[in-house]
């Protein structure tokens, strides 16, 4: 019975998305879409065969260190793009083009913990250009290209240890930051645990990033020893000003579950990062010596490569008066959200019982008229009373996030309480409540952190998943939710699993992102010395131990294919170009035996594996993406000889090689002579 009843519910909502299709896909188009589909839940996320979804989601993969992009309204993964780790599926941070993206001055690290993505943004609004994401664990910032999704920069942030409260963007990404979440000793030296607070500092960086290439440290302010935890900018009359919330005032470094949540109010931090310029230019800023790594991808070349980097400008609270401010918060804040207007300062107290929101122009009268408690290492507290605009009473357990929809109403994840608050800016009042399955940590609507939120969805990012799917042993699927907020109330549409741990997500209308993709590298314009842009052009050479191969890729073929003389001993590099010249149509390159990973070639494209082989013996090596009918054909052999052995080094291309070349060229194939067979 209830079987059929839902086949049927079902088959109406189809029909309904169905006969309203144009209708439907032509709202889909970008602009937020009233709610017009008044069935069934189904066909609000169904995206028929063929047809797109409205948004790019971007989901941060946190200890999976990758950002996992998904459409929306389906839930459909579309592609994750490797950050912070190394990723055999396509060879970043194996191949030699890619890992130097993952060196940093404590040497190669193949993994972080990415958390929160952010987009690039344009006059407060998302442009979709870039996409930047932190790494928690090593301190860094990333920047994707979303013409390529790929990654092309990171920036290791010296003076900080758990880089939490990054990569959030100044409304038109003049910075991003990064803030500590621990506390370490500035400079990190051995010293003791116990003298946490005569030694251990916070550090908030601000990071220049409208540049590709040219991500550096602007400068540091140098905190008190608490726990930075998020940040955002920012905007409208707040625009000049960056917020961090800040736990752990009670300075606890041991037993910090029980002794970091005594008092009963910690801190916002308010930092006017334009007064933080002036003392800057006016010679306040110290330079400190430090060691940090600048990788960044030759557009050019598509190599890269990384920069050392010595000294960074530091600027302490007190050379620099009127730079930073604390706004007394209840209790252990975790999210700072800046609604759209730049007016309301929502911070989120995982342990308070109100939602408190402070108003900046109540926090500039304040500082105007000096309503201040007392003064922390140069760094005035103002008064509680003098600062804030109103709580939002009984909101549930929990607080974490917030985000907003642009027309008045803000969104709050509570975590205890597993549901998602909708409540209203100005009255606090609360409006609706969506249980989530099963506590939410980050929410996400489509730029809902921006001064123009497109607000038709929130997703719910939930920590704890049980039962909502077919179960896969201990470990679960991580569980999304896509709930409806076009109307009064919210509607719960959709559950869809993720990869890694999402912490933030950022989404963006698909028609801001879609039509500016790169479909392949022009073979002519590349400038990597290691490209091999004709059969004719490939070979084999030998510097002493080190052996270079200079091969192409083209459906369904690598030539040269053959390989001999290399010896045990040797060090191979198999430099590869994909010559074809066409969207998507990839080839992937693997060596019997090899200890890293395949590698992926996207069309244009020339990327390199390293390969030491262990023991005389001919190793296949084959395409690993089925490119074409004759994607099994697509392989070849190099025969590796003992050390010493007088076996001269040659690259042929096979007669079975040159012999697919003359079919696929509709020339009759010369007979196989046998050589290099
Ligand atoms: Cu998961 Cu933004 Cu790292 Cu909150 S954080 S949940
Ligand atoms: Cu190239 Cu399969």
């Amino acid at each position: 019975m209830t079987r059929l009843k839902l086949t049927r519910s079902m088959t109406a909502g189809l029909a309904t998305a169905l006969a309203g299709g144009a209708l439907l896909f032509a709202c889909r188009a970008g602009a937020p879409q009233p709610n017009l589909v008044m069935g069934d839940a189904a066909s609000k996320v169904y995206v028929a065969p063929g047809a797109y979804d409205d948004y790019y989601a971007f989901m941060s993969g946190g200890f999976s260190g990758q950002v996992t992009v998904y459409g929306l309204p389906s839930g459909r993964l579309l592609k994750t793009v490797p950050v912070f780790s190394q990723f055999p599926e396509n060879g970043f941070g194996y191949t030699e083009e890619t890992k130097p993206l993952l060196e940093t001055t404590r040497g190669f690290i193949p993994w972080d913990d990415s958390h929160h993505p952010e987009l690039s943004q344009t006059d407060g609004v998302p442009d979709g250009r870039w996409l930047f994401i932190n790494a928690n664990n090593t301190p860094r910032v990333a920047r994707l290209d979303l013409t390529r999704f790929e990654t092309d920069e990171i920036l290791e942030i010296p003076n900080s240890a758990g880089g939490h409260a990054s990569p959030f963007t100044t409304p038109n990404t003049k910075y991003i930051v990064s803030a500590t979440r621990f506390s370490v000793p500035v400079p990190n030296t051995d010293v003791p645990i116990d003298s946490y607070r005569k030694n251990f500092r916070g550090t908030l960086s601000f990071i220049t990033a409208d540049q590709p290439g040219k991500m550096d440290i602007a400068f540091q302010i140098l905190m008190p020893g608490y726990n930075y935890d998020l940040g955002h900018a920012g905007k409208g009359p707040s625009d000049g000003w960056f917020f961090f919330s800040s736990y752990n005032t009670e300075q606890a470094y041991t037993k910090q579950e029980l002794n970091s949540s005594q008092n009963d109010k910690d801190y916002v931090a308010a930092v006017n990062y334009r007064r933080a310029e002036a003392c800057v230019a006016d010679g306040k800023a110290k330079t400190v010596p430090v060691n940090y790594l600048h990788n960044y991808v030759n557009p050019s070349t598509r190599i890269a490569s990384s920069e050392r980097k010595t000294s960074v400008r530091m600027i302490d609270p007190k050379d620099c008066s009127g730079m930073v401010y604390y706004m007394p918060t209840p209790k252990s804040p975790h999210g700072v959200d800046i609604d759209p207007t730049g007016e309301y300062i929502v911070a989120s107290g995982k342990l308070a019982t109100v939602i408190p929101v402070h108003s900046f122009s109540k926090m500039l009268k304040a500082i105007e008229t000096q309503q201040v408690d007392t003064v922390v290492d140069g760094i005035p507290v103002l008064k509680y009373e003098a600062t804030i605009a109103g709580e939002v009473q009984k909101p549930g357990l929990g607080p974490l996030h917030t985000e907003f929809d642009g027309k008045g109403n803000a969104y709050t994840s509570m975590f205890i309480s597993s549901e998602i608050v909708k409540w209203k800016l100005g009255t606090w009042e609360v409006l609706d409540r969506m249980p989530v399955y099963y506590s939410v940590g980050h929410l996400m609507i489509p730029g809902g952190d921006s001064k123009k939120p497109w607000g038709q969805y929130v997703v719910s990012l939930n920590k704890i998943t049980k039962d909502r799917y077919l179960p896969t042993g201990p470990e679960l699927a991580q569980s999304a939710q896509l709930i409806d907020i076009s109307g009064d109330k919210m509607k719960m549409l959709l559950d869809f699993p993720t990869a890694g741990e999402p912490h933030y997500a950022q989404a963006i209308p698909a028609s801001i992102i879609k039509d500016r993709q790169v479909k392949f590298f022009k073979l002519a314009e590349s400038t990597t010395p290691d490209a091999t842009k004709s059969e004719a052009e490939g070979g084999i050479t030998r510097s002493g131990k080190r052996v270079d191969v200079k091969m192409i890729a083209i459906r369904s073929h690598f030539a040269p294919d053959n390989l001999e003389g290399i010896q045990v001993g040797d060090t191979v590099y198999f430099h590869v170009t994909n010559i074809d010249q066409d969207w998507d149509i990839v080839h992937g390159f693997a060596v019997m035996g090899a200890q890293n990973a395949n590698m992926v070639i996207p069309p244009g494209e020339t990327r390199t594996i390293k390969w030491i082989p262990q023991t005389p013996a001919v190793y296949p090596f084959y395409c690993t993406d089925f490119c074409s009918a004759l994607h099994q054909e697509m392989a070849g052999y190099a025969r590796v000889s003992p050390a010493g052995s007088n076996v001269p080094l040659t690259a042929n291309v096979s007669a079975r090689a040159a012999s697919q070349v003359a079919r696929m060229q509709k020339i009759p194939a010369a007979p196989a002579s046998g050589a290099g067979q």
